[in-house]
């Protein structure tokens, strides 16, 4: 193995937050691990391929029928060259499984002190929720802090995968699920959604920041109160963003999947059953919370539930905000 390393190494070559040929930067504590089952396996594969290649190729021409017309019967076999070509490959396929278990056994067992992070998936944005109630839209860890997220969806099938840290699970609807990593370096990597979960299932995707412990410290206290703290317009606006509402609606009047909010408090709706109504606080709070009592005439009835997700105080706000988009 100690043979291999400096091919490992080559291969591994990463320059800055971009990552090598191969594989993005290692940024969590399984990335190194993760990233060397992959080596072993690629290099065990190569050699083996190319020698059965190899020699295929050349019994190919040796024993052509215009070189060997009347084969021979074989030889008595050889129970020494049986063994070495089985004894050493299942030495390499153990080693494979042994690397394989150990690490996916890492990697499902959290530490018991794990800092719990809360992450939901929607059609097509993610929240996070923090120990002390705070929530973003953005990832936010400790460095050096073992983290655990804890996952589930509001609608369908996603998975989140951070491709610096070399975790992905699935997360299924109605039940939890869970990853877990140790940051070791600071800076923004990818996160994204990586089941296919619809149309804008490619636009589902977000930035992780890991940040010296005092400063997401800060972060996460400044992020606990800011609707006690803004006016109702702008935390609103950042409900909006953090709840995933601009996943679908805009505010410059274009349409997405949903009506686009610019300038339409106070004005009249026409329903798919065919009534009208108002849009006023009532009918946005219903909206939100039962997505599906009162559908838009020319809209199919797709928003994601928000029952049981936002709070009377997001609620509050959030209708301060679509009351504040004008023209
Ligand atoms: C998956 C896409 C999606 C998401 C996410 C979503 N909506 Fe919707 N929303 C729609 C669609 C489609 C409609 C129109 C059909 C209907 O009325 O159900 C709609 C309708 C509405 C309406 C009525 C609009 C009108 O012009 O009459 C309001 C208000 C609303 N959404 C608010 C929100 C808020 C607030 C959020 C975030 C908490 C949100 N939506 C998240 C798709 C979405
Ligand atoms: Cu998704």
């Amino acid at each position: 193995m100690t043979l291999l390393l400096p091919v490992f190494a080559a291969f591994q070559s990463q320059s800055g937050q971009e990552g090598g040929f191969w594989f993005p930067v290692q940024a969590s504590n399984h990335a190194d691990r993760y990233d060397w089952v992959f080596f072993y396996i690629l290099i065990v594969c190569g050699i083996f391929l190319l020698g059965i290649t190899v020699s295929a190729t050349w019994f190919l021409f040796k024993y052509h029928r215009s070189r060997a017309p009347e084969p021979e019967p074989s030889p008595s076999h050889s129970t020494a060259l049986e063994i070495v070509w089985s004894v050493i490959p299942a030495i390499f396929l153990a080693y494979m499984f042994w690397l394989g278990f150990v690490g996916f056994m890492e990697q499902r067992t959290p530490p018991a002190d794990a800092y719990e992070i809360h992450a939901t998936a929607r059609k097509w944005s993610w929240s996070f929720t923090y120990p002390n109630g705070a929530e973003s839209d953005e990832l936010h860890v400790p460095l050096g802090v073992p983290v655990k997220m804890i996952m589930s969806s509001q609608d369908v099938i996603h998975a989140l995968f951070i491709p610096a840290f070399r975790v992905k699970q699935d997360i299924v609807p109605g039940r939890y699920s869970d990853l877990w990593f140790t940051p070791i370096m600071e800076g923004e990597f990818e996160l994204y959604c990586a089941e296919y979960c619809g149309k804008d299932h490619s636009t589902m995707q977000t930035s992780v920041f890991v940040e010296p412990e005092g400063v997401f410290n800060a972060w996460v206290e400044e992020a606990a109160d800011f609707i006690s703290k803004l006016p109702p317009a702008e935390a609103g606006e950042r409900v909006f963003k953090m709840k995933g509402c601009a996943a679908c609606h805009s505010i410059d009047g274009s349409v997405v999947t949903g009506p686009s909010f610019k300038g339409q408090f106070g004005t009249t709706r026409k329903l798919a059953d065919g009534s009208s109504v108002t849009m006023d606080e009532n009918y946005i709070r219903k909206s939100i919370l039962e997505p599906n009592a009162q559908v838009v005439a020319g809209f199919d009835p797709v928003m994601t539930n928000f029952q049981g997700q936002i709070n009377d105080d997001q609620l509050r706000v959030l209708i301060e905000y679509i009351k504040s988009v004008k023209e």
